[in-house]
């Protein structure tokens, strides 16, 4: 492993020090690329969210909610930069932490990191409010607010980009934050408090890493916040949706998905570049290790297409450079944790009983060297297979085949999950209207797993509501105060 002047460990960070957790103690934090500890982390606990909420409460009342837009905005800029200027680092730390490769966390996550931020201190600026006049001597004022002191819990397959996706907008919106990271991979997220301790006033930014039932469970059920945002699992989700409930608070849930992609028999028309770019959209089902929310884990391809286009889509995944992550040259690195191995290794097993063929891939790889590696896997059966339709969380796609348009929806629309699709044609026709009748909150026309600071992005169905980036998200941070105001000193 490099050394990248990490300490032993990383306390809470709480009030704008890193302080020790209160009576939790430390975890390994085992990197998967070789599946040794390479930092402790601290273990938060009910105790320790408590002193975080309270800083945070502190801080807004103080702070925070006197702040103006431009000086939020510059703060904002200013962790943005201080990212970019040590993306290098931290992208070899988020590589260590979560297993995959320097290729994506230096070319990807981070730059994404850095746009988030900068893109959120910029849109606050060029807010503004409404005002009607209602009658000739009434005025309506609408003036956002922000909500106050939340919570947000983020998952371990982007963990900084999964940071910035919350902080960033919660923080544009004017509110104080209490974040718990994935206790997974909770060294990335410290490494960027570490460097930004002094941008915000203490307790505005919190962080309190520790075990999902410990730290996770009573931040969802804190009596203080007044907001909610997760990503992770739907069973998770589920369960923190029901505190969110009982405390009357609003919750945003971004959760699983088995996204299908379609391709339609016109990308085959031509042997050209736009084919060669289907096939690399394809192949995207091992992007991230197939550890994305919208991994394209159904590959729906036209029947007379199937074989052709299979050839290629094979050939090429079977061309992709596993191995160490922090080698620029490899593709695709190791699953975050041996749970997750273990979980996708299942469900190769649970697919072959089902009687799924596997086409390519199907076993771990172990002869990398004690770490969490699993071959990128092509399996073909039936849209109502386990595979197809439970979410698998790894480098593993299903395929099967339609004939008609009518047929391809069917089978895409045949999930629990609505977050992402794809489609793929040159019919541009089918390009507008295929699109329009998938159930998915993002729907990527010829193109994939693209992830911009200004598009909006979320669940239909159990893959959740509300919805992230884009400047609609500030709405999720923020309430709508009306002032209605009377000039009529006689009629009231
Ligand atoms: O997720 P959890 P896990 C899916 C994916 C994966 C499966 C299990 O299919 O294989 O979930 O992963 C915190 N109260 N996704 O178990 O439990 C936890 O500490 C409050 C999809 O890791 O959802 C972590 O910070 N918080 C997903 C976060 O929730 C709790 C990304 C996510 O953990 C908690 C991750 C509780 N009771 C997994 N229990 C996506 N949509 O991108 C756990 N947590």
């Amino acid at each position: 492993m490099p050394s990248l002047d990490l300490p032993e460990k990383y306390g809470l960070f709480i009030n704008g020090e890193f302080v020790e957790p209160t009576e939790g103690g430390y975890f390994d934090n085992v990197s998967p690329i070789d599946g040794k500890s390479f930092i402790q982390a601290a273990r938060g606990t009910a105790a320790d969210i408590d002193k975080a909420v309270d800083a945070a409460h502190t801080a807004f009342d103080t702070t925070w909610s006197k702040a103006s837009v431009t000086e939020r905005s510059n703060m904002i800029l200013k962790i943005a930069d201080i990212i970019e200027a040590n993306a290098d680092r931290l992208s070899k730390i988020e590589t260590i932490d979560n297993g995959k490769p320097v290729r994506e966390t230096a070319n990807a996550d981070l730059p994404l990191v850095v746009d988030h931020f900068r893109y959120f201190a910029g849109v606050i600026r060029a807010e503004e409010g409404t005002a009607s006049e209602l009658d000739k001597d009434t005025l309506s004022l609408c003036i956002q607010e922000p909500m106050g002191v939340v919570g947000q819990i983020i998952p371990w397959n982007f963990p900084l980009l999964m940071a910035s996706w919350k902080l960033a907008p919660a923080l544009a919106a004017g509110n104080c934050i209490v974040l718990k990271p994935a206790e997974q991979t909770p060294t990335s997220i410290m490494a960027v408090m570490e460097l930004i301790q002094d941008v915000l006033p203490p307790g505005v930014l919190n962080v309190v890493t520790g075990y999902g039932s410990e730290a996770g469970d009573a931040l969802a059920g804190h009596k203080n916040i007044a907001k909610i945002a997760f990503t992770g699992s739907t069973l998770t989700g589920g369960s923190i949706l029901q505190k969110a409930a009982n405390n009357l608070i609003p919750a945003t849930m971004e959760l699983g998905g088995k996204s299908p992609q379609l391709f339609f028999n016109s990308i085959m028309d031509a042997d050209d570049a736009f084919l060669d770019k289907a096939v690399e959209g394809a192949v995207l089902f091992a992007f991230n290790q197939g550890e994305v929310c919208t991994c394209n884990s159904r590959l729906l391809i036209q029947e007379d297409i199937y074989p052709k286009f299979m050839e290629k889509v094979i050939a090429r995944t079977e061309a992709i450079q596993m191995g160490d992550p922090l080698d620029p040259q490899t593709m695709m690195g190791a699953q975050v944790s041996l749970a997750q191995h273990d979980r996708i290794m299942n469900y190769l097993d649970i697919g072959r009983k089902e009687g799924a063929e596997v086409l390519t891939g199907g076993s771990a790889k172990d002869e990398l060297g004690g770490g969490y590696y699993v071959k990128p896997t092509i399996l073909t059966g039936t849209n109502s297979m386990r595979v197809f339709q439970e979410e698998i969380f790894g480098p593993v796609t299903a395929v099967a085949t339609f004939k008609t348009v009518e047929e391809a929806l069917e089978i895409a629309n045949d999930s629990e999950y609505g977050l992402g699709a794809g489609v793929w044609t040159r019919d541009m026709h089918q390009a507008y209207q295929v699109p329009r009748a998938i159930q998915a909150g993002r729907v990527w026309v010829n193109c994939y797993h693209a992830y911009p600071a200004h598009a909006p992005f979320g669940g239909y169905k159990k893959s959740g509501f509300g919805r992230e980036n884009h400047k609609m998200m500030l709405n999720h941070y923020r309430q709508t105060k009306n002032m209605l105001i009377s000039y009529d000193h006689n009629k009231l």
